[in-house]
């Protein structure tokens, strides 16, 4: 029997740096809750799919330039087209895992140091959007992250980046928004122990879900 019939599902974010191992995790996550009778969709963003993710996908790629303001107000609008989907399939009962959401908006964003583009800026585009039950941040030093085989080409995939992009993640757990409730999950060890931390996280708050003691809420 389904665990979630009649009540709705989790909303579940992955979060962390590019190697970090978040499909890996978000996949397993996947299957360990699914083995357990909940019914799960995945996500993640960008979703390149869209015409606005195949935007995104040739900004990635260096294909495309674009404004900083324009990138950022792409990413968001990437993340509303999938946000009444997002709830009615919560609604339905099914649990969401997500690959990236809005922290990664913020942060990667914010890392490029335009004087005109602060974290708060932002920020602004996503209010609104569902709020996730549970974020976790999968945390990877940088030289941790280039022992695992380096970056690869993509816009973003540089160290000074990805030391800022880690920098303003962790800072995020310091600011009084519900962005400080992400719950950091050393991405250094092996993929089991990493696994079970996740789980563990995550477990706490199918709880509170279940018992109905968590709505969902907004951004
Ligand atoms: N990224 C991702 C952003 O800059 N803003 C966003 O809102 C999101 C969701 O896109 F470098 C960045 C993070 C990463 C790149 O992500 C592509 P994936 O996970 O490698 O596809």
């Amino acid at each position: 029997e389904p665990k979630t019939i009649g009540q709705r599902g989790a909303f579940i974010v992955i979060e962390g740096l590019d190697r970090a191992g978040k499909t890996t995790q978000a996949r397993r996550l996947c299957d360990k809750l699914y083995s357990e009778g909940h019914n799960i969709k995945t996500l993640r963003f960008p979703d390149r799919t869209s015409p606005i993710g195949k935007m995104i996908d040739s900004y990635l790629q260096s294909q495309t330039e674009m404004d900083d303001h324009v990138i950022h107000l792409l990413f968001s609008a990437n993340r509303w087209e999938k946000a009444k989907w997002i709830e009615e399939t919560l609604q339905r009962g099914y649990t969401i895992i997500c690959d990236r959401y809005y922290y990664s908006g913020m942060v990667y964003s914010a890392a490029k140091h335009n004087p005109s583009l602060s974290l708060d800026w932002a920020r602004a585009p996503d209010i609104g959007l569902p709020r996730p039950d549970v974020v976790v941040f999968l945390d990877l030093e940088p030289e941790e992250a280039e022992k695992r085989g380096g970056y690869g080409d993509e816009k973003y995939e540089k160290k000074e980046m990805q030391q800022r992009v880690r920098e303003l993640f962790l800072g995020l757990l310091k600011t009084d928004g519900h962005e400080a409730d992400m719950k950091v999950v050393n991405a250094g060890e092996s993929v089991d122990a990493v696994g079970g931390r996740i789980v563990e996280k995550v477990e706490e708050t199918l709880k509170k879900v279940a018992e109905g003691k968590s709505g969902v809420g907004k951004v």
